[in-house]
């Protein structure tokens, strides 16, 4: 029989950690793309010498596909909340999904008015990020269209909060960072970054609450967790250098190491997060706190 929350005794759920995530992403999440001025950002690409030009287009072509990616790749996980009649999660997931929405608009508008790019910039993608974005993220997240298990469910998580964005993009974030902000350069990339850094610390901190919430109510699931997480480490560290590996001298000053123990120190404290899990109650972990999950926004 079909039956409505919204108009049932207790209503919505409004304690638990994916509904305040809701009211915070319609909040916060309110920025619109099309309002950042790249002017002085077209200016500033002009006066990249050839190596830095080659590094800004394969960040920002890299950072496109997986915005893409991540927007095609996210509607099984919320048909998956759906049949489950998890309705609070639904709704934090529709904020979600138009903010990956946004995250790719921004992309292709530095590539359209920023490099002004004549050709497919798909040509940057490599074999480790052909990997997870070609490969590793869209069969784990089509799965779930006949597979809901969740064994599934981790594994899809997995790949697309804990690596994709966990790892790969906070890392992606850190590198616009360090190369435009601290040279005051590229002011609109790095304004837009901000937003997306905040929208991003949600969907990471939504993940990190299905996990835990898989890990405490499944015996199995920790193993799947880990195991899909050392296959896929290697590729996300593997991307760091198909960006850098091969431009000497390293353009702005940096070097592919300190990106690769960024990665791992995101890595490392998001498993600080699932571990924890283990000890707590199902209820405990419907009801974690924003600091657990390291949400800032
Ligand atoms: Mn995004
Ligand atoms: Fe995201």
């Amino acid at each position: 029989m079909r039956s409505f929350t919204s108009t049932s005794v207790m209503g919505f759920n409004q304690s638990i950690l994916p509904m305040r995530m809701y009211h915070k992403a319609k909040k916060l999440g309110a920025w619109d793309p099309k309002e950042i001025d790249l002017t002085q950002d077209k200016k500033d690409w002009q006066t990249f010498s050839e190596s830095e030009r080659l590094v800004a287009l394969r960040l920002i072509s890299l950072f496109a596909a997986g915005e893409e990616s991540v927007t095609k790749d996210l509607l099984p996980l919320i048909q998956v909340m759906a049949d489950e009649g998890r309705l609070e999660e639904e709704m934090y997931l529709t904020t979600f999904l138009l903010e990956e929405s946004k995250h790719v608009e921004m992309m292709r508008r530095f590539l359209d008015e920023v490099i002004g790019i004549t050709e497919d910039v798909s040509v940057h993608h490599k074999e480790h990020y052909k990997k997870i974005f070609y490969e590793y993220l869209p069969n784990a997240m089509a799965r779930l269209k006949h597979d809901p298990s969740p064994a599934a469910q981790a594994e899809a998580s997995v790949t697309y909060n804990m690596i994709v964005e966990g790892v790969l993009a906070e890392t992606g974030y850190y590198a616009v960072h360090r190369t435009m902000e601290e040279s005051g350069k590229m002011p609109g990339l790095v304004q837009a970054i901000g937003y997306l850094k905040r929208d991003e610390s949600r969907h990471i901190g939504y993940g990190t609450y299905l996990l835990s919430r898989l890990i405490g109510e499944y015996e199995n699931i920790w193993h799947v967790v880990n195991q899909r997480l050392s296959l896929l480490l290697p590729h996300a560290v593997g991307v760091v250098y198909e960006v850098l590996g091969d431009i000497k001298p390293y353009p702005f000053g940096i070097e592919p190491e300190e990106f690769t123990s960024y990665a791992q120190k995101q890595f490392d404290a998001r498993m600080t997060v699932l571990e924890r899990a283990r000890k707590k109650t199902v209820e405990e972990l419907y009801h974690m706190e924003e600091q657990e999950i390291g949400l800032v926004y």
